[in-house]
């Protein structure tokens, strides 16, 4: 995978690359990866990459020349890549995006600053709009560091844990099994005894089963979109009647204090 990276700030991004799993696979030659800025491309004396709106308003908008020469520039290292604009108002980025764009073999990623960037760049140059979430960012270098970082660690070789990438959050429409390490006991806190049972097809059953109720728990959303397969049904089923048993046999007291004492 190859990334050239359209910015005003291309300083932010040294330390991105230089640090983890995506500056390991920068030094093994998996992925590569450059900044070039419109600054670079501006022909005033002051280097000025943007100017006021037309029509009024508050802040200010990145020009189209310098932005326009930066992006060609870009596609003439990369012919073959996608240009994908960073942008509030893009499609929401998630991780069957990531696997998508992890085909490809090259991209472009245009990070916009300011207020905005002029309307008629996007028209001509731009393959994409993505954005990272509902909230706003000051610039698309944060958004477009996401992407990266959420892309590399699908390409090939780049993930230590062979399967890693396979296994995670979302690549099965589920969250991520509750994980454990030493020491066994944490501050009173057990780790489950099956994890330390050797036991493989138990352990699994428990992750399976973990993985599904922490979903249920934390992200229904994403339960309702995946559905249910028929022997999560029964999981979820069997858990379902373990609490209302529970419930059965442990009737309110109602001498309980509430917590913080009231
Ligand atoms: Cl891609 N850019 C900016 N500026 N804000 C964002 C975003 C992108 N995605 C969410 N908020």
């Amino acid at each position: 995978m190859d990334y050239i990276v359209v910015t005003i700030f291309p300083e932010m991004f040294s330390p991105f690359w230089d640090h983890g799993i995506v500056g390991r696979a920068i030094k093994e030659g998996k992925i590569t990866a450059g900044a070039v800025t419109p600054r670079d491309f501006t022909e005033d004396r002051h280097r000025t990459t943007d100017d006021r709106p037309f029509g009024g308003g508050m802040g200010m908008v990145m020009k189209p020349e310098p932005l326009a020469g930066t992006i060609r520039f870009a596609k003439s290292r990369l012919p073959e890549a996608q240009s994908i604009l960073l942008t509030p108002q893009g499609r929401p980025f998630d991780q069957q995006m990531a696997v998508s764009l992890a085909s490809l073999g090259a991209l472009i990623l245009v990070c916009g600053r300011y207020e905005g960037v002029d309307e008629r760049v996007g028209e001509s140059l731009i393959d994409l709009e993505v954005s990272v979430g509902d909230y706003v960012l000051t610039g698309g270098e944060l958004a477009a560091m996401i992407v990266m970082d959420a892309v590399t660690r699908l390409v090939p070789g780049t993930l230590g844990g062979e399967g890693s990438a396979q296994e995670d959050s979302f690549s099965n429409g589920l969250l991520e099994y509750a994980q454990y390490t030493r020491p066994r006991i944490f501050e009173g806190q057990k780790v489950p005894e099956v994890l330390c049972s050797g036991n493989h097809k138990a352990i699994e059953a428990w992750r399976r089963e973990n993985a599904l109720i922490r979903t249920f728990l934390k992200r229904r959303d994403l339960l309702i979109k995946r559905g249910l397969k028929p022997e999560e049904r029964k999981i979820l089923q069997k858990w379902y009647r373990d609490i209302e048993q529970l419930l059965k046999d442990q009737p309110l007291s109602g001498s309980d204090p509430l917590p913080g004492g009231q």
